[in-house]
Formats: C-alpha cells, structure tokens, sequence
C-alpha cells in the first residue's frame, strides 16, 4: 500500500483538524442512523486518542462518533478518489454522505476507501463509528474477566491484556487522495549486494487496463540509472544495477529515490517517488548481519504515548524521541507493540535506525473463545504491516507476537522454579498458529528476518520456527526482586539454556526496573534511580559478553501510560529511562555512557 504522494500526477489533501464528536455509551447511534450524520455533543482533535481530551471520559473503551465536512479540492474531478484512515483503534465503520463506505477492525494500521462515484464537489459529510471496546476475541485481546473458564481475575482497569492504556479514536492522520486511472497499484523495492555494486529490484504492480510501459529511474550519490519495460500485464519487475552503490547503515543512511512513471505512447500518466535504501540483512549461523557484517542492536521497546494526545500523532515528539536516542547512543528499536505511524518509519529511514517491526498482537492467549478469529486477524495484521512498511530499509526483522501465552500453566510453574523444562510445554493451539505464521511472513517477505518475542523463555516452543530468539525477562524485578546480581545469575544460566536449545541469534528484547523518579537510595533499592542504574549496567555488560547475543533493548525507553492497576502506581509504568516527559533519570546517563563507549567500569 504506497502512502498517498503529492506530485505531478497525484494529489493528498489532509482532513487533520477539529471533528464533531459523540460518545455513544449506549451504542445507539447505529440504530437512530448517525451515519447519516448526528447532532455533534463536542468538538475534537484529529489526530489524537479521544481519552485525554475530555475531563469525564478518560477510561471510556466503548463506541464514539466522529464526523466532518469537507469539499472537493479544485481540480480533482476525473481522477480516483480515495479516504484513507493512517489508524483508528479499535474499530473503524464509515460512510460518506449517508452511504456506508465498509469497515476496518485493528488500530494501527492503515485502510482506505474508493470514494470517486460517492464524493460531491462541495458539502460532503465523513462519519465514523469507532468501536474502542476491549474484547478477547480481538488482537489484542482485552476484557479477560468475561472469559469463561480463563479464570483471569481482573487486575487491569481497563481490562486489558496487555501494559498499555488502550487509548481509542482517530489516532493518526486522515487522508483524501487521488490515483490516475491507470495507476500505479504498488511497489515492491528489494536490494542486494554485489561486491561494490547495488542490485536493486523493483516490482511494479499495476491497474488493470490496456498496455503501458514503465519507466523506472534511480537518482542520489551520484547515480542517474533509468530503464523502460512493457507494462501489459498486472505487474512486471525491473532490475537496476548501481556502481558504487552508497549503502545505507546506521552510520551512513544513503537514500535513493526511486521513481516510477507509467507512460501511455510516451506521455507520463502516473508518477511516484519511493526512498529506498541499498542494504541486506541476513542470519548467518548465531549472528545477525547487516552488509554483510554482525550488527549488534542497542536501544528500546517503546510506546508512542504521550499526555493529552495519547496515542495520537505527534511530529514534534518524534523529532525529541529520535534526538534522545541519538543522544543516549541507541540505533534501533522494536515498534513493540503495534506498528507505528508512517512517519515514524520515515525517519527511521532517514536517520539511519533499526526497527523490529511487530504487530499489534500483544498478551494473546490460545483458550477456544475466539481463537478462530484471532488468528484470521493475526494474518490480517501481519499481512497489512508488511505491504505497508516492506520498501523501509529501517525495517530489518519483523516480530509477529509480544508475550503470547504459549505454555502451559503447570510447565511454566516448573520452569519457574528452577528453570525445568517439561516436555510439550506449549499449547499445540500456539505452536501451529506461529508456524502458520512465521511461514506466512516469508512467503510474503523472503528477505528479512523473523522474530517472536517472548517471555517464556526456554518453554517456547515456537523459537523453533523464528530466525532470531527475543527474550523478555526481569530477573533481579519480578522475579529476584531486590537481588540484583542473583537475577544476573539467573538471566545467565536462562540465556545459556536457550541458546543451547535455539541455537540462533539472540535478543534480549526487554529489561529493566520501575523507577520514580527523584527516589533515591543507596545501597540501591528497587524504585530508585540507583537501583534502575545498576541493574541495566550489569545486564548489558553481560549480554555483551556473550557473542550469540545480538544486543539489547531496554523496557523501556519512556515511563508511559497505563491501565490501572496495584503494580501501576499512578496508572503509569515507571520503566523509561526517560520520564514520560523525556527528562533523562540517572540510568540514561550510565547506559549513554555503556553504549557510547565511554564507561570505564
Ligand atoms: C513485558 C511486556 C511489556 C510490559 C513489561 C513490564 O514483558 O512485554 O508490555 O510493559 O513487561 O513492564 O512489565
């Protein structure tokens, strides 16, 4: 799905601004037709989570109305018109003038609607039902205390089944767009090396219609490469070969454009530019190679979160988040855990960071209720993000699950005690369904790698079908509280453990303490700045040590907003190193130093 462009052939209007708006506790809008329109009881902000913006409502995960006008911007008529939702979370149903354009279940990722037979010149009226409940037959899954025979007691309100405030709305920008009618339906960029050339291969896909041709043109670093093929069928594929190629890394993140033309007897009919950067990514035995050289990943699962807009889009945030990155020393992060907005990916591009791409499935559980269509949405998921976000050259691995419940009660108990690991300690129901998936994943995406992160540790069954183990633990927090060199020795033999069962690259993708800041304490005690500090130190050291590892990411890089709950003072998780504000804690400063290079401890 190519995100809209404005150029010489396309057009992009963004609908951003102050909505009419309803709550509808009651869920009768359906019923009375507010599709139609309805009598607005506030105004709001698109884009933006609805929760922070209203005194009363904070909590609220039900069904709320949005609506808007618009006219037709000058000069559109006779070209494809599209509305495109960047996100909505949960649910998203939505007419145009009184007619009902379809639906879209998932809160981050894109969709969009054919409006060009329905769409006036002036006074067009845009409503949307959003649907916010929680529900465990969703991904994620939520409303756990409902669930018959789950006996999940309720410790999160909202009831989630995961660490995040479920904020619901329209959360990133809305879009009007047009398309040529013979357009370009979409791309597909994917590079190679070969010794001081790049190899880059682009598939065109197309609109159906009569024969066209395409030119297909990469410009940037001194390069100035076209070619022209016949474009008869649906899609056709272009290989291009750069001298010199100037690859793209961290250090050196080299963009190209790439720009496509769709030509009719000449004339150029259809146009659009792609950024793409020359780079492979690949596992070689318990290594993670980027170029053709170990990489090693330091940085953050993250959140986008922030007072007031929720989960809403926020330019400026994402300026200050990648700024404090830099600042810290991190080159990538996990999009844990739900893909992020498209500009975020953008800059990633830019700024030369690595990004685990995951999905929005979080705390999924394999009990009968549900399931059926919990998989069908995984696939959805799965196969949404990576059509979205496939030409990023950010983007090195894509992580299909955060934490599902994959073993067994009583196998979890003992591996818990001391790390035994029983045999078939995972639900058959979660084995099949990663397989299915991660299989699902390369048959769309053959080049990049394929994660699941997990907090199972050894019980999880499915690293069988994964290129890289992600592990999530807090030993010397959850378990080891207080102790934290007797949570390194156990994080020390667990990593060990694993890898002798998975020998494949390994992540520790999650680690790291709550901590208030200004709490202070010495010798270090859990909560305090101290405490975070250390316990980080030492468990990068460690993880340095080890050559299979291939980095760390630390939970997390930001305190963010929760659901309440008793280990959620104040409704927030205290994990940032940063505060939810981005004010650095004690701990930024040790692990700037670890991961600059610069600690002499
Ligand atoms: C985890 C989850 C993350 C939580 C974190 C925590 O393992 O993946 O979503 O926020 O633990 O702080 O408990």
């Amino acid at each position: 799905m190519l995100y809209p462009q404005s150029n010489a052939c396309r057009q992009r209007a963004d609908l951003s601004g102050f909505w009419d708006f309803r709550f509808d506790p009651a869920d009768e809008g359906l019923g009375q037709g507010w599709g139609a329109g309805f009598d607005p009881a506030e105004i709001i902000a698109v884009p933006a989570s609805w929760n922070d913006q209203f005194a009363d409502w904070r909590d609220y995960v039900g069904v709320a109305w949005y609506q808007t006008t618009f006219d037709l911007p000058w000069g559109w008529r006779g070209q494809k018109i599209f509305v495109r939702f960047n996100a909505v979370s949960y649910l998203a149903e939505v007419w145009l003038n009184g007619e009902r354009l379809g639906e879209h279940e998932g809160g981050y990722l894109p969709f969009a609607f054919d409006i060009t037979d329905r769409v006036e010149e002036a006074g067009n009226m845009l409503v949307v039902r959003v649907d916010g409940n929680l529900a465990w037959d969703r991904v994620p899954p939520g409303n756990l205390a409902g669930l018959p025979g789950a006996a999940f007691p309720t410790v999160n309100y909202p009831d989630t089944s995961f660490d995040f405030f479920p904020y619901c709305g329209i959360q990133r920008p809305v879009l009007l767009y047009t398309e040529p009618h013979d357009a370009i339906a979409d791309l597909t960029a994917v590079t190679e090396i070969d010794g001081a050339s790049g190899v880059v291969r682009v598939q065109i896909a197309r609109t159906p219609g009569d024969p066209l041709a395409a030119r297909v043109a990469l410009a940037g670093h001194g390069a100035e490469l076209s070619t022209t093929v016949a474009l008869e069928e649906s899609a056709a594929e272009v290989t291009l070969t750069v001298p010199d190629a100037a690859l793209w890394s961290p250090d050196t993140p080299n963009l190209y454009d790439l720009r496509v033309e769709l030509l009719r007897d000449g004339a150029v009919v259809d146009c659009y530019t792609l950024a793409i950067g020359i780079r492979t990514i690949a596992v070689e035995g318990d290594r993670l190679l980027l170029n053709g050289e170990p990489v090693k990943l330091v940085g953050f699962g993250r959140h986008e979160d922030f007072p007031v807009v929720g989960k809403g889009l926020l330019p400026a945030l994402i300026v200050k988040d990648y700024a404090l990155m830099r600042w810290i020393g991190a080159n990538s992060f996990r999009t844990s855990h739900y893909p992020y907005s498209e500009q975020m990916m953008d800059m990633a591009d830019r700024l030369g960071f690595l990004v685990i791409d995951e999905t929005p499935a979080v705390g999924l559980f394999f009990f009968e209720e549900g399931l059926e269509k919990r998989n069908r949405l995984c696939d959805q998921m799965i196969r949404e993000m990576i059509d979205r976000d496939k030409n990023h050259p950010s983007v090195i691995m894509w992580s299909i699950a955060n934490e599902p419940h994959t073993a067994h009660l009583e196998a979890r108990q003992a591996y818990y005690r001391d790390l035994t690991v029983v045999e078939h300690p995972s639900r058959p129901e979660a084995v099949a369904a990663f397989k299915a998936q991660t299989e699902l994943v390369r048959a769309l995406d053959p080049t990049r790698p394929v994660t699941l992160v997990s907090q199972e540790g050894a019980l999880e069954e499915a690293f069988a079908f994964v290129d890289v183990v992600c592990l999530n633990r807090y030993h010397g927090w959850y378990t080891q509280s207080g102790q934290i060199d007797l949570g390194l020795q156990y994080l020390d033999r667990e990593i060990e453990l694993i890898h002798e069962l998975y020998p494949k690259p390994f992540l520790l993708s999650e680690f790291g303490t709550d901590t208030i800041p200004g709490h202070h304490a010495h010798p270090p005690e859990m909560f305090s700045e101290e405490y975070q500090a250390e316990f980080l130190a030492k468990q990068i050291h460690l993880t340095d040590e080890k050559p299979f590892v291939i980095g760390q990411h630390i939970w997390n890089m930001c305190d963010f907003k929760t659901s309440q709950a008793v280990h959620r003072m104040g409704a927030y998780n205290y994990k940032g190193v940063f505060t939810r504000d981005r004010r650095p804690k004690l701990a930024a400063h040790r692990v700037r130093a670890l991961w600059r290079g610069e600690d002499g401890s």
